[in-house]
């Protein structure tokens, strides 16, 4: 059965995506990895000799198991909201022979062998747990959703419970089409709403909707979990473990914070007073050797030394900060 990866991508989160495949040569992946992106193609893409497909899409072979393919992504909509598009792309158009396809954002490594992602996705919808779980099914967010996505025919059952998945990952197989249908039109019906084309926290748009008062401020991810909630859904949930945000740190690791583990202001925050996350930074660095050389070996222990300076001044920063601050 094949099997096909995607994430979406600009500017310098390549450094993610890079990490993210090289962590899929490692867990034992075997298939094609589609890129959706905007802007540059990344600078370490030379090192792999690419070439075109019969698509006109740049290719690359990192490994004698594992392609990359980039697609680059039209349209105005920030690429987060584009993630069900892409997916229903590949399985109709780009790769039909597709059976399970699986989107990572780029902050994503994985750890677990690849074989545990196929038979968590054969198992229905694969989805884990965001931080922000609970959200009850009597949630007034949810309520709002239910009143502005029923008069366009949705059907809700409360598939989802009482979760709240983060936007982060999905995996399905070609069974549960529908739920990338689903998705791709919660998002056509919260376009009006004139906050697709937004980065994170919608800065940009009026006030109230800056907050999460406001039904749709994760709108990629609030689309995630109304799709979840709806009738014939068949959910797989995993709880915050397959984030590596608790332990064991043995599925996947979300680097969904900031500064990202391949950000250059590292020591400036520490300043601040913001002790950098060591498994998340020491984690992305190990991935950006190979097989595609994101960076090179020196500038990868430069990096881990800029981590382990950050780790011990930041506490003391920290604490001076206290004597400045009022409330
Ligand atoms: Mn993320």
């Amino acid at each position: 059965m094949e099997t096909s990866v995607c994430t979406l991508f600009e500017g310098n989160y390549h450094f993610g995506v890079g990490a993210l495949v090289n962590s899929l040569c490692r867990t034992g992946f075997q298939g094609t990895v589609f890129a959706g992106y905007r802007g540059e193609l990344p600078e370490w893409l030379a090192a792999l000799g690419p070439s075109q497909n019969a698509a006109g899409h740049t290719l690359a072979r990192v490994t004698d198991k594992v392609s990359l393919v980039f697609v680059p992504m039209a349209g105005t909509w920030h690429l987060t909201n584009l993630k069900a598009a892409l997916m229903l792309r590949v399985l109709r158009e780009l790769s039909p022979g597709t059976e399970r396809i699986f989107c990572f954002d780029p902050d994503i490594v994985c750890l677990a062998p690849w074989s545990f992602f196929e038979g968590w996705v054969d198992e229905g919808v694969a989805l884990v747990i965001d931080g922000n779980f609970p959200m009850p099914q009597n949630h007034p967010v949810r309520k709002a959703w239910r009143r502005y996505c029923e008069p366009h025919g949705l059907k809700f059952a409360g598939t989802a419970q009482d979760y709240y998945f983060n936007g982060g990952f999905l995996g399905i197989t070609r069974r549960d089409i529908a739920f990338l249908e689903a998705l791709q039109k919660i998002h056509e019906l919260i376009e009006p709403e004139g906050i697709l084309s937004l980065p994170m926290g919608l800065a940009g748009a009026p006030e109230y909707k800056r907050r999460r008062s406001y039904p749709f401020w994760l709108r990629d991810q609030d689309a995630l979990n109304i799709a979840a909630d709806l009738e014939g859904m068949n959910l797989s949930p995993m709880g915050w473990e397959a984030m590596g945000w608790r332990q064991p740190f043995e599925f996947m690791l979300h680097a969904c914070g900031s500064p990202k583990p391949w950000a250059t202001n590292i020591l400036r925050e520490a300043i601040r007073g913001k002790t950098p996350e060591a498994l998340m930074n020491f984690t992305f660095l190990d991935h950006f050797s190979g097989p595609i050389p994101v960076m090179s070996a020196e500038e990868i222990r430069r990096r881990i030394w800029q981590v382990r300076i950050a780790g011990a001044i930041a506490p003391l920063c920290g604490a001076l900060q206290w004597l400045k601050r009022s409330r």
